[in-house]
C-alpha cells in the first residue's frame, strides 16, 4: 500500500486458482470505510474528461474493472495523475479533493464505492469555490 495525505493506492491480493481471480471488497477491511453507495461509470469517449468537481465530505474507492483510465487529482496545493488499469488497483480519495476522469479505454468501466448516497448538496463543481474552501479548511 502507498500512502499519501489525500489519496492512497491499494493493491488488492486476488484469491486465484486455475478457474481464474476473485476480490473481495469488506468494508472496514481492504475498503476503508462503510459501503452506503455503488456506481460505475463505463462508455466515455476517450476525448471527454468527465468530474471537475471535489467532495465536502464524501470518500471513495476507484477500482477500474475492465480497460484503463487516468484520474487526477488536486488537493489545492499538490496535483497528481493516476493510472488506473488493473482491477487488482484501488485508489482511495479523501474528502475535499479536486477530481477529473480522462482517458477511458473504449471498454473501460470505473467502479467507485463511497461512503454516502447521492447528495448534490456535498459537490463543489466551481474550482475557485474549491480554493477558497480548501483555505478555509486550512489544508
Ligand atoms: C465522482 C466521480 C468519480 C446520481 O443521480 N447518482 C449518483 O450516485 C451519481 C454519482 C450521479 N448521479 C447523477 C448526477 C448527474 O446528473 O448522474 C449524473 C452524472 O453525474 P456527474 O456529472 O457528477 O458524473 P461525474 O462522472 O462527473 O462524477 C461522478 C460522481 O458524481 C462523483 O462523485 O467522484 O464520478
Amino acid at each position: 500500500m502507498r500512502s499519501e495525505h489525500f489519496y492512497r493506492t491499494i493493491e488488492f491480493n486476488p484469491i486465484g486458482d486455475s478457474r481464474g481471480d476473485l476480490i473481495s471488497l469488506e468494508a472496514l477491511n481492504n475498503v476503508p470505510f462503510e459501503i452506503r453507495r455503488v456506481y460505475y461509470i463505463f462508455n466515455v469517449p476517450r476525448s471527454i474528461p468527465r468530474g471537475f468537481h471535489a467532495h465536502k465530505t464524501l470518500r471513495q474507492l476507484f477500482v477500474c474493472m475492465s480497460g484503463s483510465c487516468k484520474v487526477h487529482l488536486d488537493n489545492g496545493l499538490e496535483k497528481v495523475e493516476i493510472t488506473l488499469d488493473s482491477p487488482r488497483k484501488g485508489l482511495v480519495i479523501e474528502s475535499g479533493v479536486w477530481r477529473q476522469m480522462s482517458d477511458f479505454s473504449s471498454d473501460g468501466v470505473l467502479m467507485v464505492l463511497a461512503d454516502q448516497m447521492y447528495d448534490e448538496a456535498d459537490y463543489i463543481r466551481n474550482y475557485s469555490e474549491f480554493l477558497d474552501y480548501t483555505r478555509l479548511n486550512k489544508r
